[in-house]
């Protein structure tokens, strides 16, 4: 059984990778309306991957006689300066994300939950790739001339 404390935290995780979700989805709708297919697929691919997040916490709560409370989902902005904006806003979204994922892991530790504990060392190392990819995007694009065709080149890649 999950104590309560553990079930809350888990809950407030599972309202961030829904808002992750949405976030992706909405500059994968934002890129797709600046014809940067690639970068729209990129992100939607993440969308996807964050709502399989999220489902993995839902699941985690249910299969330990938990209660799953779903909260409103903050609305994403919609629109972004510039491609290299985007991309830095995903890189601080993740390192938020992980931030959060340590904290899940010391209310774990704290409540003695080694179920829960073996579940989130899952999503620590999740997140070392997830802030790798993103950090990998800003670099590159920095490196490049928003305008220039590199980014056509990077888009194609991604
Ligand atoms: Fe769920 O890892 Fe990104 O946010």
């Amino acid at each position: 059984m999950i104590t309560k404390s553990m079930q809350d935290a888990i809950n407030e995780q599972i309202n961030k990778e829904l808002f992750s979700a949405y976030l992706y989805l909405s500059m994968s709708a934002h890129f797709e309306a600046h014809n940067l297919g690639g970068f729209a697929k990129w992100l939607r691919v993440q969308a996807n991957e964050e709502r399989e997040h999220a489902m993995k916490f839902f699941d985690h709560v249910l299969e330990r006689g938990g209660q799953v409370a779903l909260k409103a989902i903050d609305a994403p902005a919609g629109t972004w300066k510039s491609n290299l904006e985007a991309f830095k806003e995903v890189e601080a979204h993740e390192q938020m994300i992980t931030a959060s994922i340590h904290k899940l892991y010391e209310v774990a530790l704290k409540e003695k939950d080694y179920a829960a504990q073996i579940m989130l060392q899952w999503f620590i190392y999740e997140q070392v790739e997830e802030e790798k990819n993103a950090a990998e995007i800003v670099s590159q694009l920095e490196m490049i001339d928003a305008h220039g065709t590199a980014v056509l080149m990077l888009d194609k890649q991604l």
